[in-house]
């Protein structure tokens, strides 16, 4: 079982306002003039005529080891539900209330799987669609914060996209496994980022094996052990689980000089009357194989931490509820795990992650997309192409399958009247 480890240290504030130092230490700039092709990938497009556009970005760890940049504490704009059926909500009736666990649980994690389970289907590319709907949903919401700040994109954001996009690129400097692609389009000055699934992601999916297949369950499956539906409810582990639902929070921070908007699914909120507002009362709920030797406590600390963090750290969600099962899918031990302290849980490992790094690189890629990406048409596409070992490279797309901006959302948001979307 994990332990939180010496609580001697001061926690660390997750947000800090740290400026970033002009004296950089660093020898090598991150970006280099090296345009590398896009090896296997789709038709790549000749470099446009500006220097710019020879580009590549070196995900290299080193180059990132600078102070932590400047990220605002993020703040809750909005939040949507995606209901049985994946229907889009424009309010919060998906949202779920996290139940404490008995001090010794036997959650039995593969308990319907053959018969109380729907899956969504993950063939369907969703795209951004249901953070664009929100957004169009609230569009004079949004605009009039805009009005208000005078800034230069329509929407007042720089980027928006999903956390988990984001979450990719925080862990792309320790990534030795699998590689990414992501679509970049500017449209009326806001860059939107959206996944496309990469060849060997496609063939993962679709060669899953059964076991791989229900373990993949198994996370959903203590979800409904820890969750009511109700503020005053219990959960109800005999009912289906349905893997179409969901609850997205939308928040908007602030990494370096870029503006983000984006959506993140969320597990539960804190029903106690003490809870504090959205973000803060957000709980992620998380299974995890049972640590029982020094090299799997070490091996949680070097990988799996890492995703956990990065991934609830963007939209401020403070702490993960885990559970740790036996190879049999049962949960014998639960544990809470505060984002703020998960820096020092890793202070005694050797080589291992560090969040400055991730963020650094988050925020330079950012920065990369945005001189690359200039011209803002809703039928160009730039695709960000990465692979392990690999420095970032991008092609050009002009009317291809590539485009993910609806037609819905490019006149939704043209014209002046609010969408029926
Ligand atoms: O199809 C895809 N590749 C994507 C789907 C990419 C990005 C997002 N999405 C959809 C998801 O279906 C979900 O509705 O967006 C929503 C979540 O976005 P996110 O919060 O930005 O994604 P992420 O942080 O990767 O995942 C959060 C949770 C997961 O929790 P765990 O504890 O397993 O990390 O969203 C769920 C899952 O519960 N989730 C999914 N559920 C169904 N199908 C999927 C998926 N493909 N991906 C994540
Ligand atoms: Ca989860």
């Amino acid at each position: 079982m994990d332990k939180h480890g010496p609580k001697v240290h001061r926690p660390p504030s997750s947000y800090q306002n740290h400026k970033r130092t002009s004296n950089d230490t660093l020898s090598a700039n991150p970006v280099h003039k090296s345009f590398r092709p896009n090896q296997g990938g789709p038709t790549l497009c000749p470099p446009e005529s500006s220097a710019s556009s020879r580009q590549t970005l070196s995900t290299m760890r080193q180059l990132y080891e600078k102070d932590f940049p400047v990220y605002k504490q993020p703040v809750e704009v909005g939040s949507f539900s995606l209901d049985s059926e994946r229907r889009f909500f424009n309010d919060a009736r998906q949202i779920r209330y996290y139940v404490e666990p008995p001090p010794r649980p036997k959650f039995d994690l593969r308990d319907g799987y053959k018969d109380r389970f729907v899956k969504r289907d993950d063939g369907v590319k969703e795209k951004l669609d249901h953070i664009l709907r929100w957004i169009l949903a609230n569009k004079s919401k949004l605009q009039s914060s805009v009005a208000a700040a005078s800034s230069s994109p329509a929407l007042g954001v720089d980027i928006v996209t999903w956390r988990g996009h984001l979450t990719k690129l925080l862990t792309t400097p320790y990534e030795t496994r699998e590689g990414w692609l992501l679509a970049a389009t500017l449209f009326r000055g806001t860059l939107y980022l959206s996944e496309v699934e990469t060849e060997a992601s496609r063939l993962d999916r679709v060669n899953c094996n059964e076991r791989h297949q229900e373990m993949m369950y198994w996370g959903y499956k203590f979800e409904q052990y820890l969750c009511a539906d109700d503020i005053k409810g219990s959960p109800n582990p005999g009912g289906v689980v349905n893997t179409n639902e969901a609850f997205c929070t939308v928040v908007q921070t602030k990494l370096a000089d870029h503006k983000l908007l984006f959506s993140g699914e969320v597990d539960c909120r804190d029903r106690g009357p003490k809870a504090p507002a959205a973000p803060a009362c957000y709980v992620e709920l998380k299974t995890s194989a049972e640590i029982c030797t020094p090299k799997q406590r070490s091996n949680f600390h070097r990988f799996k931490l890492l995703k956990w963090w990065a991934q609830s750290f963007l939209p401020g969600v403070p702490r993960i509820v885990a559970g740790f099962r036996d190879p049999d899918g049962l949960v014998i031990g639960t544990e809470t795990i505060h984002i703020s302290k998960i820096s020092h849980l890793i202070k005694n490992e050797s080589n291992c992650w560090k969040p400055t790094v991730c963020m650094n690189f988050c925020c330079e890629f950012l920065s990369f997309v945005r001189t690359v990406v200039r011209e803002d048409n809703p039928r160009v596409v730039h695709l960000f192409s990465w692979d392990p070992h690999q420095d970032v490279t991008y092609s050009v797309h002009r009317d291809s399958t590539y485009c993910f901006l609806p037609p819905w959302y490019v006149e939704g948001m043209t014209s002046s009247s609010t969408s029926p979307h």
